[in-house]
């Protein structure tokens, strides 16, 4: 029997986490929450608690020397990267061969490193991915319940049209107008309130400091200050950091036992533990969730997990383009690093795209339109487990990207054409305009209605969840986090409602 016990476990504390360990609190379950990061509360010797993007120290990468932002040169010069200290920063690039994966690691998950742009899918696509999911449900009740729970604003459009801070967007979406494209305002959960008074100088500065994927010091509702605190507020939710969950096995008096490593700061393991429950919720992300399943399934821990465990991966179909504006469209030395804009031609049926208008805060002036392209990529990688190495290796290969770079391309070549502009070919290594070797939307490998039932009960282990986005089967059109805590509600208020506990 483990020396400890709790009738519930969420391993993970991004959104699906976060949701499960809120709604069993509520309904009065002792919940312990296993998070591998760190709690991001205490100011470093800066007085921050997230270091500033354009200075990162060794808080903003997971166990680093040196960090791997997402835009590796500028004018092919390496100069965006720096040699850190290892640590447990708060972001992490897991490499897969030809696909790496960006995730957030730390009490929030990806809340904490996320443009924080929170769309909900188009209905029909929606109905299409997940058809065994009811949607009158979906976007009667749980699309909204997330929205409003995760503290979801949209920017005020007279704001927008005479900031400074978004001339790069009212760029963009000009030459998207002039290729004949649509453009939409993309809610998002940082606070625009807060953002307007950062502008008048009243508060300060987050968004408008060029902070984001090293984490937001002010103005952004990440996880830790909606639902987590609310969970932690019910006083049946603990959360427990530096835990590593490795290890699942059934107890024979029923529910479940987790192994988990406690680490320290140097990356070193000092403990392994061992914790019970009743209940086992994994939220640890795709990538984790699915390592952790098929951990269990290969080394015969739960022999009752099927062979969809592992399948059903994708990217999101996201691909990371920039072009080169003419001079005289500056797109300003003040950017806001939260997008608020994107190019929405998903109905296009030949050619579906919905594109991100991507700010790239340099501080100085220049004529760079980024964008973050989703696209409708019908590839799927899936994952073996590796007992050398005892993880989860993921299977994708270079061509499986190309129809996501052959759709960024169809778009954004028109909207060259109609602005005789160019892609830039400086930003991502390797002299290419397009950066298709890493996603932000790591989706799948532990499918709803395959892996899972329609509510994430785990096939074959009675009181095993999944309630993230490994769920979701590897597109959605849309980023996905709203829709992942908005099937976590789906799920949550089912299990509560039925299962035996
Ligand atoms: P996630 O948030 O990844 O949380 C998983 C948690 O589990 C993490 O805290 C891990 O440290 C922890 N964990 C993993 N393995 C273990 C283990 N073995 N033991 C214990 N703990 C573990 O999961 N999405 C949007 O909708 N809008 C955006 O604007 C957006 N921008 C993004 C920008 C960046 C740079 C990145 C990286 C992602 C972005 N995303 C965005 C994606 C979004 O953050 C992501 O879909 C969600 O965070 C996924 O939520 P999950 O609940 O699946």
């Amino acid at each position: 029997q483990p020396a400890q016990y709790a009738p519930a476990i969420v391993v993970g504390s991004g959104y699906g986490a976060a949701v499960a360990a809120l709604r069993l609190g509520q309904a009065g379950v002792r919940t312990v929450v296993l998070e591998m990061g760190r709690l991001w509360d205490a100011p470093g010797a800066d007085g921050k608690v997230f270091p500033a993007t354009t200075a990162p120290d060794q808080r903003s990468m997971w166990f680093r020397n040196r960090t791997e932002a997402p835009l590796a040169t500028f004018l092919w010069l390496d100069v965006v990267n720096r040699d850190i200290t290892p640590y447990p920063g708060v972001l992490d690039r897991v490499h897969h061969g030809d696909m790496s994966v960006y995730v957030g690691r730390g009490v929030g998950g990806g809340s904490l490193v996320n443009g924080g742009m929170a769309p909900t899918p188009r209905r029909s696509y929606f109905s299409e991915v997940l058809p065994a999911v009811d949607a009158d449900e979906m976007y009667g009740t749980y699309f909204p319940r997330a929205r409003r729970m995760l503290g979801v604003n949209d920017i005020d459009p007279g704001w927008f049209e005479s900031t400074q801070w978004y001339r790069f967007a009212r760029v963009s979406r000009k030459h998207a107008h002039n290729a004949g494209l649509r453009t939409v305002f993309v809610p998002n959960v940082y606070d625009f309130d807060y953002m307007r008074r950062e502008a008048a100088g009243q508060v300060p500065r987050s968004a408008l400091a060029g902070e984001v994927i090293y984490g937001n010091n002010h103005g952004k509702k990440s996880l830790d200050k909606t639902y987590l605190a609310a969970a932690l507020g019910t006083g049946n939710v603990t959360i427990e950091t530096m835990q590593r969950v490795v290890g699942v096995r059934p107890d024979p008096a029923g529910g479940y036992v987790v192994t988990a490593q406690t680490g320290d700061l140097t990356g070193r393991v000092t403990a392994v533990r061992e914790l019970g429950c009743r209940q086992l919720f994994l939220g640890a992300g795709s990538l984790g969730t699915t390592e952790i399943l098929l951990r269990a399934r290969e080394t015969g821990a739960l022999p009752g997990l099927g062979e969809q465990v592992g399948r059903g991966w994708g990217t999101n179909g996201n691909v990371m383009t920039a072009r080169a504006n003419h001079l005289w469209d500056t797109v300003g030395a003040c950017q806001a690093t939260m997008p608020a804009l994107g190019i929405d031609d998903w109905d296009n049926a030949g050619n579906p795209v919905f594109a991100e208008i991507a700010p790239l805060p340099m501080g100085l002036e220049h004529w760079i339109s980024m964008y973050l392209a989703i696209t409708r990529n019908p590839e799927r990688g899936h994952f073996t487990y590796d007992a050398a190495t005892d993880s989860a290796r993921l299977h994708w290969r270079r061509e499986q990207s190309a129809p996501s770079v052959q759709a960024a391309k169809a778009l954004f070549d028109r909207v060259n054409r109609a602005n005789v502009t160019i892609y830039r070919y400086d930003l991502f290594g390797e002299n290419k305009p397009f950066a298709d070797t890493f996603t932000y939307h790591p989706l799948g490998g532990c499918v709803l209605g395959e892996a899972t039932d329609a509510y994430g009960r785990v096939k074959g282990c009675p009181g095993l969840y999944a309630v993230d986005g490994s769920l979701v089967p590897g597109s959605l059109g849309v980023n996905p986090f709203v829709t992942i805590t908005a099937l976590a509600e789906r799920a949550m208020d089912r299990i509560l409602a039925t299962d035996p506990r």
